[in-house]
């Protein structure tokens, strides 16, 4: 579709996106490389493996209501005080997050609307979207990502939970390794509010529920081993992480826990007890399709999108890359703390798609003056043609003015 408007303007003094306008300030850190993503909606694209998993899942869900169409722009009270997460939290920090100003930012998870699933009156919902968090680069990270929540509750009632608990365990699920050896203990505690009864019956029925999922989702994937890890989350307790072994390593793919009380008393739901998830749908579906890069999602190579059908799981056969540029920037630190966030974000910010990967090669500290010196080297490559030397040489020219510019560095 086209759009005669366009979806952002990056202003002097404010933002405008989709019609909406925020006055910048000094927590401004929005980008355009980061804005021309926001309506993409890649979980909404019918063939676009993303959006093929949400429905998977969202099928594996039975009666629970789904909200795919929030609008990623959010307050930074719905992101982090609607759940609780203290002030002075690292995750609310301008180098983990994209800030139109101080109380506008880009979701970072889809936990950001948990009280909007509340107030719609539903007690069990899924939300996805587009989540937005500043992040290294490499074939498994990237600026953008999709998630999917799960939100559940009921009646704070032992014979209720049992029976709902018993009516999911009769579902029959294939069969997978998993394995699960967490305890309740002190670290990771039942909440004071609750029983230890009523706590155990949601935590398992929250723990069935996923297990399940996660075995229709892979049912034709030979030995599949799924781990249950305790977690934290100020917005859960006890809380639970799952990884999956891919590829000899565990890969984390959703966070989890039996929902803070005081979200559920916030909503008007006081003799309820409930239980939430938020998953990643990029790391499944690098697992489910095969698709070795997360950028490729972003294509819109048609041999990119012509592999795949609306329902169903199939392996992506890769199509030839197109040969990558590598440059490499060395520097000495100024004084002062170093983000590598930060050096990551403005290289996006120069060469937005066309950096694949960005990777830190030589670290040296001078004996003498005790001067750091650090050497990165990025990986240039588009996903859809041949880059040449000399557009990926005036990139490189232009990160190492910024570069240079913003962090006083002195290149090398
Ligand atoms: C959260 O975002 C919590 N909101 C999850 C949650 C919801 C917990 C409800 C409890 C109750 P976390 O930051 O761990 O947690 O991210 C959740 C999942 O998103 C991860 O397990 C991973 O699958 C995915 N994810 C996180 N960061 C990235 C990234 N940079 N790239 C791709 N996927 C990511
Ligand atoms: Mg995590």
């Amino acid at each position: 579709w086209y759009s005669t408007k366009p979806a952002f303007e990056l202003g002097e003094k404010d933002t405008t996106i989709n019609g909406n306008k925020f006055d910048k300030d000094e927590w401004t850190n929005v980008t355009p490389a980061i804005l021309s993503k926001v309506n993409r909606q890649l979980h909404l694209q019918p063939k676009n493996p993303i959006s093929i998993i949400r429905q998977l899942i969202e099928s594996n869900f039975t009666d629970f209501k789904t909200f795919n169409e929030f609008s990623p722009v959010v307050s930074t009270r719905q992101n982090f005080d609607d759940l609780h997460i203290p002030v002075d939290h690292p995750s609310r920090t301008k180098s983990d997050n994209y800030y139109f100003n101080k109380e506008t930012v880009l979701r970072a998870h889809t936990s950001a609307h948990q009280l909007q699933g509340l107030a719609s009156g539903e007690n069990k919902f899924l939300i996805s979207g587009d989540v937005y968090r500043r992040d290294e680069i490499d074939a498994s990270h990237y600026p953008v990502f999709h998630q999917i929540e799960g939100f559940f509750y009921l009646d704070n009632d032992l014979s209720k939970l049992s029976t709902e608990l018993k009516r999911i365990q009769d579902i029959e699920t294939p069969n997978i390794e998993l394995v699960d050896d967490t305890v309740i203990k002190p670290e990771n505690p039942v909440q004071a509010c609750h029983s230890a009864e009523a706590s155990d019956l949601i935590a398992a029925h929250l723990k069935h529920s996923i297990n399940t999922m996660i075995r229709n989702l892979f049912a034709d994937e030979k030995d599949l081993k799924v781990r249950w890890i305790d977690a934290y989350f100020p917005f859960t307790s006890p809380s639970w992480e799952v990884e999956i072994l891919y590829k000899g390593e565990w890969l984390e793919v959703l966070g989890c826990g039996v929902v803070n009380q005081k979200i559920m008393n916030g909503a008007g739901l006081d003799n309820k007890i409930g239980w939430a998830f938020g998953m990643g749908l990029e790391r499944l579906a690098m697992v489910l399709f095969g698709i070795p890069d997360i950028r490729l999602f972003w294509s819109q190579d048609q041999r990119f999108i012509d592999q795949f059908t609306p329902g169903k799981i199939n392996k992506f056969v890769p199509f030839s890359k197109f040969p990558p540029c590598i440059k490499d920037i060395s520097f000495w630190l100024p004084e002062g703390e170093w983000h590598e966030n930060d050096f990551c974000e403005l290289i996006r910010g120069e060469a937005g798609d066309l950096v694949e990967n960005v990777q830190l090669i030589d670290d040296f500290k001078h004996p003498k003056t005790n001067k750091r010196s650090l050497c990165y080297r990025i990986n240039y490559r588009s996903m859809d043609r041949n880059v040449t030397n000399e557009e990926i040489n005036e990139i490189q020219e232009k990160v190492r003015q910024v570069v240079q510019d913003q962090f006083k560095v002195e290149l090398r």
